[in-house]
Order: structure tokens, then sequence, then C-alpha cells
């Protein structure tokens, strides 16, 4: 412990400085450095000890010893006050504690269209379907030409698309794939063809620019159109429930001749007429025909030996009905508040 001069002088202030800093060095703790603090700077400490001897020095000498006293209390405050803290010992970690429970990896699902698009697919399987996928950026020749759709031909305007170069575009229809397969290999052919397709609509809540077909073709010799409504009675009563009836009213495809479009009794009030389906008791599904005897001839297909029939419907429309909604464009917006809602 650093001895309080009995007289004072340079030379005595001197060794009781040194004294106090080494012992100011040598405080480990904060408790240590506290109680040090006290006993060298508190009010009965020794620096003021020492003050109170500057009374008895010489007085030519006072200004100096009292300059020095000072800076010597200024040096003990520093070096007292600056001494951190030492830090707790850390307590020894596990390096892996087996203790704890797993960590659940998020988990993924498919968005409310390809849950439809899948759920359609298990019963076009299940009546000997293959799915068949193909480009979405296309030659205006399998979007448009090989479908029975010429150059300049006015039913091109409702889906005058998204043009990249002169000939090639964003398909407006997924019969591209159809052609495909067509050309691809020889009847007897069963597929479906789910997809993107892009149109130049306005978007609303029923109309986007970009949206799901799935569409499908049977070709074969003595296809008929009973094979149609057959296979597509089949497909409705799997999606919307063994009771319900089905209709066909005329229509019009470039791609097929004759056309219908293909109405199921109302699932939800089984046709007496309700919100659902408006008072009609009807609700159109798809649109369908016999493939147009002109597509097979852009296939190098023999059009007196084969026929076949081709239905198309909209993944949207099927997935809104499914799930009660009203706007398709939430579809796109990748709200997970939406979509983790199904
Ligand atoms: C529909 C309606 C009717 C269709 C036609 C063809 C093809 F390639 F065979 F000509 N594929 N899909 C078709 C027929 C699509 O969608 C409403």
């Amino acid at each position: 412990m650093a001895q309080t001069p009995t007289h004072l002088t340079p030379e005595t202030l001197g060794e009781f400085r040194s004294a106090a800093l080494a012992e100011a060095q040598a405080a480990a703790t904060p408790a240590e450095v506290e109680a040090l603090r006290a006993r060298l700077l508190g009010r009965k400490g020794q620096v003021r000890d020492i003050f109170a001897l500057l009374g008895q020095a010489a007085p030519e000498q006072r200004p100096l010893l009292g300059q020095l006293l000072n800076a010597l209390r200024q040096e003990l405050e520093a070096a007292l006050v600056a001494k951190p803290a030492a830090a707790p010992a850390a307590p020894p970690r596990p390096v892996f504690d087996f203790s704890l429970p797993g960590r659940l990896p998020p988990r993924g699902r498919l968005h409310p269209i390809n849950e439809t698009i899948e759920a359609v697919k298990d019963i076009f399987k299940r009546l000997g379907f293959e799915v068949a996928v193909g480009p979405e950026v296309e030659l205006d020749y399998y979007n448009f030409e090989a479908l029975n759709i010429p150059r300049d031909h006015p039913s091109r305007d409702s889906f005058d698309t998204f043009f990249l170069h002169d000939d090639v575009l964003l398909r407006s229809q997924t019969s591209t794939v159809q052609v495909r397969v067509m050309e691809s290999r020889k009847p007897p052919i069963r597929v479906i063809a789910p997809g993107k397709v892009y149109r130049p609509d306005t978007v609303d809540a029923t109309h986007g620019f970009l949206f799901h077909q799935l569409e499908g073709l049977v070709v074969d010799e003595g296809v008929t159109m009973a094979d149609l409504k057959y296979v597509l009675l089949e497909f409705a009563r799997g999606l919307y429930g063994k009771d319900i009836r089905m209709r066909f009213r005329p229509s019009f495809f470039p791609f097929t001749e004759p056309s219908v479009e293909v109405d199921i009794s109302c699932f939800v009030c089984g046709g007496k007429g309700c919100s659902v389906c408006k008072k009609a008791g009807w609700i159109e599904i798809l649109g369908a025909g016999m493939v147009d005897p002109n597509v097979f001839r852009y296939v190098g297909y023999d059009a007196e030996r084969y026929t076949g029939f081709a239905f198309g419907m909209g993944v949207e429309r099927v997935t809104m009905r499914r799930l009660n909604l009203n706007d398709m464009r939430l579809f796109l917006e990748n709200d997970l508040r939406f979509l983790r809602q199904f």
C-alpha cells in the first residue's frame, strides 16, 4: 500500500505517485478498483491528507507542490475510472445442445391454380390420357396457322397477341401443344396439355393477360361425338360430383366442327337456380368439338381415316368456382395472406 508522505517535497510526492499508480495498475476487479479509489481519492483518502500537508511546506515551494498534487489527483482519477470492468467469465458452452427440439423446415404447398391442374390431370390419367407440355414462346404456325386460323382471318382478332418477332409470339392457347403432339406421332392419341397462355385482354376480375388453360385431344379411327360426351361426362362427374347432369350447346371454334359449349347442372343447387349459377341452374365448364379435318391435313393425318375430339377449359375459372373467389387477379399477386387461406 502506498505510504502517505510525512512531509511534502517533489521527491516524497513522486514516491507516493509511483506506488499509487502501481496499485491502480494491479487492481483487477471492479470491487478492488472501487476500494482503491475510496482510499486514495475519497473524502478521507490519502490524497486529501497530502493536500493538508501543503500548509506546512515552504511558502516558495507551495505553488509547484500544489500543481503537482492536482496533476496527481487527475492522473489517479483517470487510472481508476478507465479501468474496464472485467467481463464476467462466460460459462462453458456445449458444442451442440442435443436436448433442443429440431427446427422444422418451412413447408411449401401448391398454388391453387396448380392444385386444380393436378386434380384435373388425375381424372384424365384414369381415363387413359397422358400429359403433354410445350413452349410458351411459340411460332405463329402452331398458334394459328395449323389450327385452321389463317393470316388475316377475323377470328385471330380476339387473341392477336404478344408478338416477339414476325412469326414468334407468346401462345394464346395450349392447342399449340396438341398440334406438336400430332406432328410428332401417329394416332391413337389421348393427351391433355395444361399450361400458361397469353392474351391482350384488359385486366379485370375475370380477364388477365396471362392465364392457364387445360386442353385435351383424342384422335383415332372411329372416334365420334358419343366418345366426346362420354369422356367429358366422366371428367365432370370426377371433378364436380356423381350427380351432375350435362348439356351441350352449339358453338364455334376455328379448329373444331361441330363445336359445342358444355354446361353442367349447378353443383350447388342441383339445377333449381341459386346465386352460384346466377339462377340459371346450369354452369358453363368448357368448350369442345370434333377436330376440323383441316387441322389433320396440316399435321399430315389422313382425314378420311381418323377422327377426333378436343376440348379446353380455363383453369382460373375452375379454381374460382372451387374456392368461391370473385377476382382472378389474386392468383398472380403472390400475396401469402391470400394463398395461405386454402
Ligand atoms: C377448346 C375448345 C375446342 C382444341 C382443339 C385442339 C386441336 F389442337 F386439336 F385442334 N386442341 N384444343 C379445342 C377445341 C380447345 O378450348 C376451349
